[in-house]
């Protein structure tokens, strides 16, 4: 009896420990796959295993949602997006217009490739799930596209084969043709990029963290400036307003490339515009991606060493002054947005404390750059540098080098408070159809401020045409519009404000100016 006692017990004592630890098993391993797709979301996937796992975790999600849009949802989209550009090469997918046609509903899409990566890439195919069986895909440009079991397969035409280093493709257009209204609802928004036949997963390094740079303390004031008179601005309505809530009009100059005119950033130029001009505005305008530019071989320290100089002696002399991301050959502010968040974060922190400092954050978004593309990049560098400066102004940049004002006040960005939109133009160029750009996006109750324009050409050469300049000016001055004049150098161009046989770097006489110059100086004065 004592043994078979003693046999019970021992076996259930086996069963106990048996359950415990599979018990165990089972919770531990559950931890782990949580852990997994948390970690996918916040830092880089490095293997293919876990993108599929967060694939599968997000799908289960999806379809235990199905009904209910919820701020979690929308959440978990837009972590998942960013989880995407977490990967060196990475594609991006918008709807566009859509419409009915024979009983079916055509929606039109826009696919752009990035490759941030280190290396060039060939070969390479993006995949989009997501789409019913019975799609069937019509007119197609810029890309190879196939649609196969609800998967779309995108390759390259004979011309986009080869993506360099830190390129990308954009303008992959395409139409599908859905059976029924509603159907486009399920295609995914985060397309899978393949290279060679793989899963393209190398990470992207860590972002690196802004440098943490000391506040720096505003120099003294000339006495009787332009800044001392009217101090902080800010806006109203469309309109921007001195410290005394006066409506107020910026008038001044845009320095070329700080690369390569650097001489005329230099305190007795900015006080002969002052004075001599009647200028209380300098822009500083730094390339982003040309040659010497910020995020190509520019010599960074040094350019944000020119930046540096240009607002102190702007500042000592009473002058506001605009910080200029000057993109320009880098088409879209997305391609180089890492570099941006980094670079206006430390200013921001820098000019935190000086009233007079302005941030133009993309110059002119171009090469078929969506007004979409330039507010995705505004909406993440605004509170960037909010965080540090609650109130400067601000000026973003539209499209078709800073021209569709009137696209951008259907859709303004998150945080309007004191931000203004740019318009340029080259009177000789632009005209008319600009114009009512203009006064369309204007009516709409946009700010926009003329950070850029010349009287010449687009190219920044070529004719001057006198006409269509005071066209321009009746309007800039009807709407109290704020504008910089494009350029303070001496090159051998119509837009240069400095006779290209004159060396003086300040205290030009009339004699000096280009024909540009002198109209300018006039015209600032009146
Ligand atoms: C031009 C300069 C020219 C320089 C060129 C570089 O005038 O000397 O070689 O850039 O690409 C803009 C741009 C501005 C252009 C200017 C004239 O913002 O950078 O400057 N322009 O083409 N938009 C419309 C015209």
């Amino acid at each position: 009896m004592e043994k078979k006692n003693k046999i019970l017990m021992g076996a259930l004592a086996v069963a106990v420990i048996i359950i415990a630890l599979l018990l165990g098993y089972i919770i531990g391993s559950k931890g782990k796959k949580d852990d997994t797709a948390k970690q996918d979301v916040t830092t880089e996937a490095s293997t293919t295993d876990e993108k599929t796992t967060e694939k599968t975790s997000e799908k289960a999600t999806e379809n235990d949602s199905e009904e209910k849009t919820t701020e979690a949802d929308k959440k978990d989209t837009t972590e998942k997006a960013k989880t995407v550009e977490q990967y060196a090469c990475y594609a991006k997918i918008s709807a566009g217009d859509s419409w009915e046609n024979e009983g079916k509903t055509v929606v039109q899409y826009n696919v752009d490739l990035f490759n941030k990566s280190k290396s060039k890439i060939s070969d390479w195919e993006i995949q989009v799930d997501g789409f019913p069986t019975d799609a069937k895909v019509g007119d197609s440009w810029n890309g190879t596209i196939k649609l196969k079991d609800g998967v779309l397969h995108i390759t390259a035409v004979d011309y986009n084969k080869d993506i360099e280093s830190k390129g990308s493709v954009t303008g992959i257009g395409f139409q599908v043709y859905f059976k029924n209204k509603g159907d486009a609802s399920s295609v995914s928004k985060n397309p899978d990029v393949y290279v060679g036949g793989e899963l393209y997963t190398e990470a992207m390094p860590e972002k690196e963290k802004p440098k943490d740079v000391e506040p720096s303390e505003p120099p003294k004031v000339e006495k009787g400036t332009p800044f001392e008179n009217h101090g902080k601005l800010s806006l109203k309505g469309t309109d921007i307003v001195d410290k005394n809530g006066e409506k107020y009009q910026l008038k001044g100059i845009s320095t070329h490339g700080l690369a390569w005119f650097p001489e005329y950033v230099n305190k007795d130029a900015f006080k002969t515009l002052r004075d001599d001009w009647g200028a209380n505005i300098i822009r500083l305008a730094m390339y982003t991606a040309e040659s010497g530019g910020y995020c190509t071989d520019g010599n960074q320290t040094n350019l944000k060493k020119l930046v540096d100089d240009g607002v102190s002696y702007a500042t000592e002399l009473g002058m506001y002054v605009i910080i200029d991301w000057h993109i320009l050959h880098d088409t879209n502010p997305l391609d180089n947005q890492d570099e941006a968040e980094l670079f206006f974060a430390e200013m921001s922190q820098k000019y935190a404390d000086y009233e007079n400092v302005i941030y133009e954050i993309c110059n002119e978004p171009n090469g078929g750059t969506e007004w979409s593309d330039v507010k995705t990049y505004a909406d993440d560098i605004i509170p960037i540098i909010r965080k540090n400066d609650k109130d400067a102004l601000i000026i973003v940049g539209t499209p078709t080098w800073s021209q569709d004002v009137d696209i951008a006040a259907k859709d303004p960005v998150d945080n309007p408070e004191n931000v203004l939109y740019a318009i340029h133009f080259y009177a000789a160029t632009h005209k008319d159809n600009i114009r009512s750009k203009l006064e369309t996006a204007h009516d709409a109750g946009l700010p926009i401020f003329v950070s850029e324009f010349s009287i010449c050409e687009a190219s920044g050469n070529g004719t001057i045409d006198y006409d269509s300049a005071d066209e321009w000016f009746d309007l800039i001055n009807k709407l109290n519009l704020s504008y910089c004049g494009w350029n303070l150098s001496n090159k051998d161009e119509a837009s240069s404000l400095i006779d290209s046989g004159c060396d003086k770097k300040s205290g030009w006489s009339e004699d000096d100016l280009s024909e540009t110059g002198q109209w300018l100086r006039k015209t600032i004065k009146n």
